[in-house]
This record gives C-alpha cells, structure tokens and sequence, in this order.
C-alpha cells in the first residue's frame, strides 16, 4: 500500500471474527479471556475466526459449541452490527449476532469465566477495543425494546 506521502506500508490482511449477544431476560453473557491469549483477563461476547469456506453463521455455531458447549441454530443468529479494530498484524472485522434461542446452560470452556451482565455491569466490566461499540447497540435490547 502506498501513502499520499509516497511512503509504501504493507495492507493488513482483515481477520473475519463473529461473536454473539446471547439475550436471556435483559441479561447478556460476556466470558473473560484466559491468561495466555491475546487481551487476557478483558470481557469479551462469545466467538471467534471464521474458518476458510465457513459461513459467518456456521463459524459462530461452531464456536458457541466449543467455547459454551452449547447448541444453536446457524439460522437463529440475528446479525446486529459490525465494529473493526486495529491489531498488531490484522486488521479485525467483527461480526456482533444476537440470539435469544440455543440448546444447553453455557460452561466457560476456554474462558476463565462467564458473567450474565446487565447494562449497568456491561459497562463496567473492561472489554476489547472493538467490543466497545457494540454496548449502544445492545442497550435498547437489554430494556427489551
Ligand atoms: N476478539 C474480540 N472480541 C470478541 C472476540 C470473539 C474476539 N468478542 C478478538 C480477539 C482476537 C481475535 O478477535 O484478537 C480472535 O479471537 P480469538 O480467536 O482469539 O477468540
Ligand atoms: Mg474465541
């Protein structure tokens, strides 16, 4: 990639990652990443990379399944929003998906720990730069709007 100053960068490759707004009565779950990974101990929506030759949809599934152990219809993912962040490398693109129906009790099977939060804990709980965005878009739902 070249500048208008002529100084020539190299392009980030985009990151493709979805993640969901599980809603249960006005309460949304947020799992905080483990010690070890990239932005260890901020509270993050559920989800993760979108593999080659997946649908954002399929890849969410497939995530819920193994960060939550649970089961959720591809088709029962609503999308909501998209928020994009700077990383080292990347560039992240973030799918946010809501969804009000899955199989099974979350288990934080990668996280450290899950939370059911509230609007008010919402924003008090520290989260990734390109979560930030998406508590606006959320605030009306939580109030059931
Ligand atoms: N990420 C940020 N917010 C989220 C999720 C699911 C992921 N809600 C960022 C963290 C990593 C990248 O996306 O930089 C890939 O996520 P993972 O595969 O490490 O979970
Ligand atoms: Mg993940």
């Amino acid at each position: 990639m070249i500048s208008e100053s002529g100084v020539v960068r190299e392009a980030r490759p985009m990151l493709l990652v979805v993640a969901a707004a599980m809603i249960k009565g006005g309460r949304v779950l947020v799992q905080q990443r483990p010690e070890g990974t990239a932005l260890a101990g901020l509270w993050e929506f559920p989800g993760g990379k979108i593999e080659p030759g997946e649908t954002p949809e399929a890849a969410l599934a497939r995530e819920l399944d193994e960060e939550l152990g649970v089961t959720v219809d591809p088709a029962a993912l609503v999308p909501l929003t998209f928020a994009s962040a700077p990383l080292a490398d990347r560039h992240l693109v973030l799918l946010l998906y809501r969804l009000d129906r899955w199989e099974g009790v979350p288990e934080a099977r990668h996280a450290s720990a899950l939370a059911w939060a509230d609007m008010a804990a919402l924003r008090r709980l520290p989260m990734p730069p390109a979560d930030l965005p998406f508590l606006e878009v959320l605030a009306p739902l939580l109030r059931g709007e």
